[in-house]
């Protein structure tokens, strides 16, 4: 039944190459509006349509295509990669750790119905697809310190569960039908775009609030070390593995971090360039999650077969968020 997709590999008819027109769902998320920004400097404005189902602001409009699209509404996913001559998709939509807990039938429909229409179409039109997993697919019964690549998973939110779900069906259809299926578990991801609902903004919350106000409640205890990235280095990791030859990929999931950090190691980096700024401690349900939580990402595989490097540790991270922080949100 293996049938190599043909358009993963973006061949005119000429035989030369061209590049792949790229479709991004959940595209006005904390990832999808910078990744269309690297893939668009590599491939063309026009060549990545970015889509999601609410408000675009005026700078995502800027830059190329943005259209509706609801991951929940298969026909009209068709006619945009038929209309488009999609080649490669990345799936962006979903409900992060924290916010799927207060809704679980909602995470249900997009976290797993939407990725079973994403997942059907690539399928059908043999294109990439990239849909994102996380350290929220371990679970209690994981090794936490390092959590390698294969082990025990068994999380305990609906997030996770949705996120070990992807990575099977995705692996399975690989097997089955040949799908180019490429997944990279990613760590809290840190920007200075907001994320929306998961368990590691308070990494991000700190940089908004600390700077702004001078105080920040953290919601995690002080000693909660978790895996993290800065999102540069994210955004390079996913260009990375989406361009990796096929023969060099030992398996479609793979780890891949930067640094492990606790919320109080973060903030004495923070007050280097906040000296007064003031923290305190009012730990919620997000503990609870948390500690189920790799705290120490093994991302060896990724760094052994395709060559990922992190740039980002700390102390730089820390820089660049009060930079672009300061800049844009002052
Ligand atoms: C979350 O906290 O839910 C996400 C994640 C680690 O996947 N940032």
């Amino acid at each position: 039944n293996y049938e190599k997709p043909d358009s993963a590999k973006c061949v005119n008819t000429n035989n030369t190459v061209k590049p792949p027109r790229i479709l991004i769902t959940g595209g006005l998320g904390q990832l999808g509006t910078e990744c269309a920004k690297l893939l668009r400097r590599n491939y063309g404005n026009e060549n990545v349509i970015l889509t999601d189902i609410i408000k675009p602001t005026k700078e995502s409009l800027e830059n190329g295509p943005f259209i509706f699209a609801d991951i929940l509404d298969f026909k009209g996913l068709q006619k945009i990669v038929v209309d488009y001559r999609i080649d490669w998709l990345i799936h962006f939509s979903a409900l992060l750790s924290a916010v799927g807990e207060q809704n679980v039938p909602l995470a249900v429909r997009v976290n797993i119905e939407g990725m079973h229409n994403v997942i059907e179409l690539a399928k059908q039109y043999k294109l990439r697809i990239f849909i994102p997993s996380t350290i929220g697919a371990f679970g209690p019964d994981s090794p936490r310190n390092p959590t390698p690549n294969i082990t025990v998973q068994r999380p305990r939110t609906i997030y996770g569960v949705s996120k070990v779900h992807a990575e099977l069906l995705g692996e399975y259809y690989h097997h089955r039908f040949g799908l180019d299926f490429r997944c990279l578990r990613f760590p809290g991801v840190i920007s200075c775009d907001p994320p929306g609902g998961g368990t590691t903004d308070y990494a991000v919350a700190v940089f908004h609030e600390g700077l702004l106000n001078k105080r920040y409640e953290c919601y995690l205890e002080p000693h909660t070390r978790l895996p993290m990235i800065y999102i540069e280095d994210c955004l390079s990791a996913l260009f990375q593995f989406l361009n990796t030859p096929d023969e060099l990929l030992r398996r479609r999931v793979y780890n891949v971090t930067a640094m492990s950090f606790t919320p109080e190691e973060l903030f004495s980096e923070l007050f280097k360039h906040i000296p007064d700024l003031k923290i305190t401690y009012k730990p919620d349900k997000r503990q609870y999650i948390a500690e189920n939580w790799p705290q120490v990402f093994d991302d060896s595989e990724a760094r052994r077969d395709w060559g990922w490097r992190h740039k980002y540790d700390l102390e730089r991270l820390v820089k660049s968020m009060v930079r672009d922080v300061s800049i844009n949100f002052l």
